[in-house]
């Protein structure tokens, strides 16, 4: 039975690509390139440095570390200031009334995210509560496709990895899951989750019954 899910942020809970987007290309019109929304899919799931080298590709630009630094550093503060403003609103359809219906069955309650600014996103959602461990890019060294995020938030919870289901949006993560011998559920596009065990659209009219059918 499955006793734990764990939820991925960006794409799965909140629609944050489109801050990190407009951050990014902040960046690279001041660095003098055109930065695209489909260049932007490439960063999906992926860690802020190595989505900055992502964007320096794109824009042929070659820095040093300490500006890579200073780059990503700016691109954070851009981000903040979006995402501070945000608020529940901003929650995926679905996701509020699921992550509702888990707490009310005993289910446990993960984030498993890559990003440093988690804490704030589900503050500002209002949806802290709801979780009973948050594992993201402040508690991990290794990147998804590594299975550290989910496997450090199974352990936080206390539920055999075999008894956790995975929500992620990114090819990554669900790669991640499958290296913690997770059940993972992708949330999106068929065609492109293939390797998820099941994919759904997204949260809209999903209940525990998901939870049986990968049991
Ligand atoms: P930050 P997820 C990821 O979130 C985003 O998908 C990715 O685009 C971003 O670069 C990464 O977080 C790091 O975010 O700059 O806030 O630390 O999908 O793993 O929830
Ligand atoms: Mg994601």
């Amino acid at each position: 039975n499955i006793q734990a899910c764990l939820f991925d942020l960006d794409g799965v809970i909140c629609d944050t690509a489109k801050y990190h987007f407009q951050a990014w290309k902040r960046l690279a019109d001041e660095l003098g390139f055109v930065f695209t929304l489909e260049d932007n899919e490439r960063l999906k799931g992926v860690s802020r440095r190595e989505s900055l080298d992502i964007v320096l590709e794109v824009g042929c630009v070659v820095a040093d570390e300490k500006a890579k630094g200073r780059m990503a550093e700016r691109k954070n503060e851009w981000y903040v200031e979006s995402i501070s403003r945000i608020g529940e609103e901003e929650l995926l359809e679905g996701v509020k009334p699921f992550l509702e219906s888990l707490r009310k069955a005993g289910i446990r309650v993960a984030l498993g995210s890559a990003s440093k600014n988690a804490d704030l996103i589900l503050d500002r959602l209002r949806i802290k509560g709801y979780f009973d461990a948050i594992i993201d890019g402040t508690k991990i060294a290794k990147a998804k496709p590594d299975p550290e995020v989910f496997l450090e938030g199974a352990k936080a919870v206390g539920v055999e990895p075999s008894r956790c289901i995975v929500f992620e949006d990114a090819v990554a993560g669900i790669e991640a899951a499958k290296n913690a011998r997770m059940k993972c559920v992708g949330v999106g596009r068929a065609d492109l989750l293939r390797a998820a065990d099941l994919v759904i659209p997204s949260f809209v009219g999903v209940d525990l019954s998901l939870l049986d059918k990968l049991a």
